[in-house]
C-alpha cells in the first residue's frame, strides 16, 4: 500500500515516518523545496525528539520520500496548517489547495483523511473541492461514479513527545460515511497502539477543537488566579499548590500567556462557528490574550527608576524544552518591552536557538546572549518560559537575588 502526505509539518512529518517505519511505502508531499531536499537526505528540517531517526532510517531504507506534487496512491492524509485570518476567522486556504493538488491524481477507490485542526464543516468542505474539481468521482456510490472515501482524523499529539504520543494515544476517526471512518481506522491501526474510536466528521472536528479549548479555559482560569494573587500579594503558585491537594480540584499552572499553534487557535474556530454561545469559550482566550500585557507592564515597572536599564529576558520558546517559537507569548513581550523602552538593552537567553526570530533580530536594542551575560548585568530578569536548564540555576549563584525578578512561571520559587 502507498500512502501520501501532504504537509510535511510537525504532524506531517512525523506520521508519514511512522508509517514508512512499518514498511508503508510513503510519499510526503510539500510545497517547500528546502523541506523536499532535506527530507530526501535524511534530515528533519525541527527539533523532535527521536523523529530524525526515524525519518534517516526510512529514507534510507527506501520506504519514505519527498516530493513537491502528489503522485498516484491508495491513501492520502492531508497535514496541513489551518491558521486564522482578520477577525479570527479560519482560513482554509491550505486544505483548499492541498484538495486541488491532490484531485487530478484520484482513480477512484482512495482514502482521503484530513488530519489538520479544522471548523466543524472543514471536511464536507474538502471533498467538495475536491468533487468540484473531480465531477466524475463521487461520496458515496449511489450512482456509477467510482467512490472516494473521506474522513477526519485530529492530531492531538503534545509536541515534544509526538513520536510516543502518535503511537500510544487514542484516536478519533469521523467518516464522511461509515466505510470511510472503517478505511482510516485500517490505516491507523498499523501504528497506533491506542483505541481508534469511530464517528462523523463534524463530531471528530469538534472533539478536538473542545479539547484544546478544554485547556485553554483552564489555563485561562490559572492565570486569571495569578493577577488576583498578585493583587492580594500572596504567592500563586503555593495557593495553586494547596488548593490541588483537594481530591476534585486540578489547577492548571499561570505563565506569560498561551502560545503554540493549537490552544491559542483553535477555540477560536468554535467562537466563529457559534458566536452567541461561545462567551466563556472567548473570555478564555482574551484572558490568555492579555496576559503577555500584563507581563510588560510588570517588568515596565520594576525598571521605571533605571535610567537606561538592562534586562534580562530567559525563554522564547512556546514552553519549556522545545525551540519552538510559533504563537509565543515570550516573544510578544520582548518586542513590546524593547518597543516601549527604547534605551533599554534587553538580553535574550533562548539556549534551544542560534538566532533572534526576525521581527527581534531586527530591534537595535534586543541581542540573543548567555545565561551568564544575561543575567551579570540585568536590572531586572523576566523568566519566560520555564526550560530545564533555568531551573537547574540556584538564582544566588548568578547575583539574581540581588535584582529584580519576575518569574511568569514560577520556576524559583
Ligand atoms: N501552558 C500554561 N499552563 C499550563 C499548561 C500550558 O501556561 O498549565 C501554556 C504553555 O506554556 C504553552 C501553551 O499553554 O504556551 C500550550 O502548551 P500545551 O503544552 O498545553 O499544549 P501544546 O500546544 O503543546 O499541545 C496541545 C495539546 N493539547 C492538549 O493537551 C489538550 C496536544 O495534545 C495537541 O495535539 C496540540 O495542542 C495540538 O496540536 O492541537
Amino acid at each position: 500500500n502507498t500512502v501520501g502526505v501532504v504537509g510535511l509539518g510537525y504532524i506531517g512529518l512525523p506520521t508519514a515516518a511512522i508509517l514508512a517505519s512499518k514498511d508503508v511505502k510513503v510519499v510526503g508531499v510539500d510545497v517547500n523545496p528546502a523541506t523536499v531536499e532535506a527530507i530526501n537526505r535524511g534530515d528533519v528540517p525541527f527539533v523532535e525528539p527521536d523523529l530524525a531517526t526515524y525519518v534517516s532510517g526510512a529514507v534510507q531504507l527506501g520506504t519514505l520520500r519527498a516530493t513537491d506534487k502528489p503522485e498516484p496512491a491508495d491513501a492520502f492524509i492531508v497535514a496541513v496548517p489551518t491558521p486564522f485570518q482578520g477577525d479570527h476567522e479560519p482560513d482554509l486556504s491550505y486544505i483548499q489547495a492541498a484538495a486541488e493538488a491532490v484531485a487530478p491524481v484520484l482513480d477512484g477507490g482512495e482514502l482521503l483523511i484530513l488530519e489538520s485542526t479544522s471548523p466543524p464543516g472543514a471536511t464536507q468542505q474538502m471533498a467538495d473541492w475536491i468533487l468540484a474539481a473531480r465531477p466524475d468521482l463521487s461520496l458515496d456510490g449511489s450512482d456509477d461514479r467510482p467512490m472516494i472515501h473521506v474522513a477526519h482524523c485530529p492530531e492531538r499529539v503534545l509536541p515534544g513527545r509526538v513520536m510516543i504520543e502518535l503511537v500510544t494515544n487514542d484516536r478519533i476517526v469521523g467518516g464522511l460515511t461509515p466505510a470511510a471512518a472503517q478505511h482510516a481506522k485500517e490505516l491507523y491501526s498499523v501504528f497506533c497502539q491506542g483505541e481508534i474510536l469511530l464517528t462523523d466528521a463534524v463530531t471528530a472536528e469538534m472533539a478536538k477543537l473542545v479539547e484544546n479549548s478544554f485547556r485553554d479555559v483552564n489555563i485561562a482560569f490559572a492565570n486569571e488566579l495569578s493577577l488576583i494573587a498578585d493583587r492580594l500579594g500572596i504567592d500563586v503558585w503555593e495557593l495553586i499548590e494547596l488548593a490541588n491537594h483537594h481530591p476534585r480540584v486540578n489547577i492548571l499552572q499561570p505563565g506569560p500567556g498561551v502560545g503554540g499553534h493549537c490552544i491559542a487557535v483553535d477555540p477560536w474556530f468554535i467562537v466563529d462557528a457559534a458566536p452567541e454561545h461561545a462567551n466563556l469559550i472567548r473570555t478564555a482566550r482574551e484572558v490568555n490574550d492579555g496576559k503577555p500585557e500584563w507581563v510588560t507592564d510588570k517588568v515596565r515597572q520594576a525598571v521605571a527608576d533605571v535610567q537606561s536599564p538592562t534586562i534580562a529576558a530567559l525563554g522564547l520558546a512556546f514552553k519549556a524544552d522545545i525551540d519552538d517559537l510559533r504563537e509565543s507569548p515570550a516573544r510578544r513581550i520582548v518586542a513590546e518591552l524593547a518597543d516601549q523602552n527604547p534605551s533599554a538593552r534587553i538580553l535574550v537567553v533562548e539556549p534551544h536557538v542560534d538566532a533572534l526570530p526576525p521581527e527581534l533580530a531586527n530591534r537595535r536594542n534586543v541581542e540573543l546572549t548567555s545565561l551568564a551575560e544575561a543575567t551579570g548585568s540585568a536590572d531586572a530578569t523576566v523568566v519566560l518560559v520555564d526550560h530545564a536548564v533555568f531551573k537547574e540555576i540556584q538564582p544566588h549563584d548568578l547575583g539574581l537575588d540581588r535584582t529584580c525578578v519576575i518569574d511568569t512561571r514560577g520556576v524559583w520559587r
